[in-house]
Formats: structure tokens, sequence, C-alpha cells
């Protein structure tokens, strides 16, 4: 017997991955229905080689329903999710909704998977930032050897993070360059994002940060250890999928680089590819459609007493979202609502 679960926003990046990832790593599923708003009925999503119909997310019940992987936004998920929840279905989120209530784990199975079983108090489970995701996998097996004291990180954001809109807004604009009399004014954006980049992610905070910075920090905290002082800059590129960062650790003990590569390669969901020669490192390009968080460029920091740079790129619909939501219910399937 295995496990009904449902697809909270279907028609989006981020569903639509779900519903690849869950027919990819043939998640036990009896039966997988595909929900979204009243606006995309009837649309048809792959699952697998199978065609799903979706249906109206409004309205539907949830009782007898295990798992619910939600991708809509918090708006739509205060609604929604609390439904799910209430008729015994596990809620495993993806909008920054419930990340930050102490009465709901925010997990990435790789780092802290025990947390799943804190589910009980609201059946939700949250799951991160997509740009949190793929640095804490890269951050816990080097804190659990040398303690991390410190992190300065510069993302550098595919515009999927934004969604569809972002996704059509860099290739029109791109393709308007070429032909000037067809403008495409920034609209997603603040300012024009083809052959250029934007050191803005989502909201300014009163003291200057973004909100997406904010959550980098308030993340990493929760996941991996509260006592980790993280600083970030997030930015923009004109790049389709495949979130990159560039990595400074300052760590309690010292970590010689030999030693953190050789950790790293061990490390679960991590791929290490630092060869020091010309294309010895990964770009986003190469991490689209793959489940791992590529590390390169690992590199001893001369400036402080234990310091380490690394650079970490990863495909921010999966890691950073779909593949990461189907890791937690293979861990909740396991753990908790075990099926004969
Ligand atoms: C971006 N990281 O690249 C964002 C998208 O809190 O789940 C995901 C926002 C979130 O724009």
């Amino acid at each position: 017997m295995g496990y009904r679960v449902a697809v909270v926003g279907a028609t989006g990046n981020v569903g639509r991955e779900m519903l690849n990832i869950l027919a990819e790593r043939e998640f036990p599923a009896d039966e997988v229905v595909a929900l979204a708003s009243r606006r995309s009925l009837g649309t048809e999503v792959s699952y697998g080689d199978k065609t799903l119909k979706t249906k109206d997310l409004d309205g539907f019940d949830f009782t007898g329903w295990d798992i619910a992987l939600f991708a809509i936004g918090s708006d739509a998920t205060k609604q929604y999710a609390p439904k799910a929840a209430a008729a015994g279905c596990v809620v495993i989120d993806n909008s920054s909704l419930y990340r930050y209530d102490p009465d709901v784990p925010l997990v990435v199975p790789e780092v802290n998977a025990e947390a799943v079983m804190g589910y009980t108090k609201k059946n939700i489970i949250a799951n991160p930032n997509c740009s949190t995701a793929q640095m804490v996998v890269a951050l816990k097996p080097l804190h659990d050897r040398a303690r991390i004291r410190r992190v300065v990180v510069s993302t550098y954001q595919s515009v999927s993070g934004a969604g569809k809109d972002g996704m059509d807004e860099l290739w029109d604009q791109t393709k308007s360059i070429y032909n000037p009399t067809d403008d495409k004014p920034a609209k997603t954006f603040t300012k024009q994002i083809a052959f250029n980049v934007i050191p803005h992610i989502d909201s300014f905070m009163e003291d200057g940060q973004t909100r997406e910075e904010w959550k980098m920090v308030a993340e990493t905290k929760k996941i991996v250890d509260k006592a980790i002082k993280v600083t970030a800059t997030c930015v923009r590129v004109p790049v389709f999928v495949g979130h990159s960062e560039a990595i400074n650790i300052e760590f309690e003990d010292f970590l010689d680089e030999d030693e953190a590569r050789d950790i790293l390669r061990e490390a679960p969901g991590v791929m290490v590819i630092d060869k020091r020669e010309d294309g010895g490192y990964v770009t986003p390009i190469e991490c689209v459609g793959d489940f791992a968080t590529f590390i390169s460029r690992i590199r001893q920091d001369p400036t402080i007493d234990n310091g380490l740079n690394m650079w970490v790129v990863s495909d921010n619909l999966r890691k950073g979202a779909a593949l990461n939501a189907v890791q937690i219910a293979e861990v909740l399937g396991q753990r908790a609502l075990k099926k004969a």
C-alpha cells in the first residue's frame, strides 16, 4: 500500500518539478492529485509517463490524503494549508509562511532529518528558501568537523526563483535587445535583467538588508546552529535556472582545504568538482535537472586564521524547492507515516 499525495500549485515551476521528482524517485504513491487555482483548472501536467488534469484547490477535501506538497504563495498557503492539516494530511510547504514558526520544523534532510518528527504539533513541515537549502548542505559537514563561526555569502540567483514571469522577462528582454523597436521594460524585476545583474531580491527591511538576505541568516540558524553568524548579499543574475553562491567561512578550528574537500566528497547530497584548471568547476547551466549540490573552488582564505572559500551551485527548482520537499516526504514516510 502506498501514499495518497496532493501537489498544490501543480502548474507552477516548482509544482511541475515536484511531480517530475515524485515520478523520478519512484515515490511510493498509490494516487497523486494535481491541484491548482480555478484559473488553471483542467490544465494538463506530467507525472512520469502519465498526464494529470489539474483539479480545483478551492473546495478540495484533503480527508484521506496522506501528504500535500504545497508550492503556492504565502497568502494562498495561509488559506489552504491549515485546512489540509486539520483534515489529517501532512503539509510540506515551500512558502516562507511557516518557516520561522517554532512549532513547525524547517528541514533539509541531509542536515536535520530528525527534525521532521516535529511535524506533529501542526501537521506542517516547512521547506527552506532555495538559496539557504544548497548552502546548508555544504556547511553542515564542515561545521561538524571544525565549528563554523561566521559565513559571508554572495549569491548569483537565477530568474526562475521569481517564477515563470521572471523567466519570461529575461527571455523577452534578451530578444528585445536585438530588436530595439520591441522595448520590454522591467516588470517582475526592478531594473533590466537581460545583460545586467540586480543586487536586490525580495523586499527591503529597515536595516538595509533584503528579506532574501535575512532569510539566509534566520534559516541557517534554525536548520544548522543558532550560533552561526551569517551575512549575505543576494543578487539576481541573467541565468534561467541554477543558483550560485560564493561562500567565505570562518571556523573555530583550523580546517585544511584538502581535508575539507575530502569531507565534502563523502557528504550526503554533495558532488565535489574541484580541479584547479580551466573549466574544472561547475556553472549553473551544468546543474540543471540534477539532484546534487555541486561544490567547486575550495581553497584556504589566507586573510584569517581559520578560513575557507568555496563556490556552491545547485538547481534552485530542485534542491532549492521540489527535490527537498520530496526528500522530506520520503523521510516522513520512513519515520512516521509508515505503510504496510
Ligand atoms: C528567489 N529565493 O530566488 C527566491 C525564491 O522564500 O521561498 C524563493 C523564495 C522563498 O527569488
